[in-house]
């Protein structure tokens, strides 16, 4: 099958699906710019979403790449993880050629958005599909006429078959904060981090590339621009509390993230910025 987009319906959402080489799948929905799957061409989905995940705009959807922006997490007034995940985006272009597909879509202030924060911006998301790896990268233009500050991050929910047995290798000697220990600073000592427990850690300055073990899901990351890498597992209770996850949730899913984490990014009138995450499946 030749690489190609197609406009589909995804759990009732407006979508658009991306075939790449050797058969390789993406689906990206205009709401929040959203993936929600990622398939390789051996057939394996690689991104994990959640089977009580809610589709009618009332919450952003568990599970794929959600889009924070302009705040990651709770690190400020706005609503959790900024106000982009819920919002329409529309397909700025789309296109394939013999080894790829991509789409780029794009948001933009408008009253809503100026009533919470009270910038003028333009949000640009592309995705591009090949055949073994999807990058995304967000672009962030400042269109108003005084500097924008944003902390955000490209939020990847990957798919495991179970998380107790995966290592994330990568992050040794990068300090993090780590929010599911009252958010003291810690010096990562390990070459691997293993997931034994809530999970819930901002890693600074995190710029070497990085390996996510997982037997035949096992993936490659790397980032650029995004100065951090967050690793986030709610294990057993913090997903119990989680309405939009199952019970078992936890155990399918680790998120890898591309942040601003740590201090804003301040973007000048008139200039862009740049972040970029690329998965590669090993
Ligand atoms: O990125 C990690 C994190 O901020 C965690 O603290 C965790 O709560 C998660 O994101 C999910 O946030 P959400 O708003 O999607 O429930």
């Amino acid at each position: 099958m030749k690489p190609g987009i197609e406009a589909i319906q995804f759990h009732g959402l407006d979508a658009l699906r991306l075939t790449g080489p050797g058969g390789a799948q993406a689906i990206i929905a205009l709401q929040g710019a959203q993936v929600l799957s990622w398939r390789t061409p051996d057939g394996r989905e690689r991104l994990y979403l959640s089977e009580q995940a809610v589709f009618d705009g009332s919450a952003p959807v568990r599970g794929g790449i959600p889009v924070c922006f302009p705040q990651f997490t709770a690190l400020g007034p706005l609503p959790r993880h900024g106000f982009v995940r819920t919002r329409p985006w529309r397909v700025a272009t789309q296109r394939s050629g013999e080894d790829y597909a991509l789409v780029t879509l794009e948001t933009a202030d408008d009253d809503t958005t100026r009533a919470l924060w009270p910038h003028p911006f333009r949000l640009e998301l592309t995705l591009m599909l090949e055949a073994d790896r999807i990058d995304l990268e967000l672009c962030v233009a400042n269109t108003g006429e005084a500097p924008l500050a944003f902390t955000g991050a490209l939020h990847a929910y990957l798919r495991v078959v179970q998380v107790e047995d995966v290592a994330l290798e990568g992050l040794r000697g990068c300090d993090y904060r780590d929010a599911a220990n009252g958010d003291r600073i810690v010096r990562e000592t390990g070459t691997e981090i293993l997931v034994e427990a809530e999970t819930d850690r901002a890693y600074f300055n995190a710029q070497r590339p990085l390996l996510l073990k997982a037997a035949n899901l096992s993936t490659g990351i790397a980032q650029a621009g995004f100065p951090d890498v967050v690793v986030w597992n709610p294990w057993v209770e913090k997903c119990a509390a989680l309405a939009d996850l199952p019970a078992d949730g936890w155990r399918h899913l680790l998120c890898v993230e591309a942040a601003v984490a740590r201090a804003p990014v301040t973007v000048a009138p008139g200039e862009e910025w740049y972040g970029r995450q690329t998965l590669v499946a090993v």
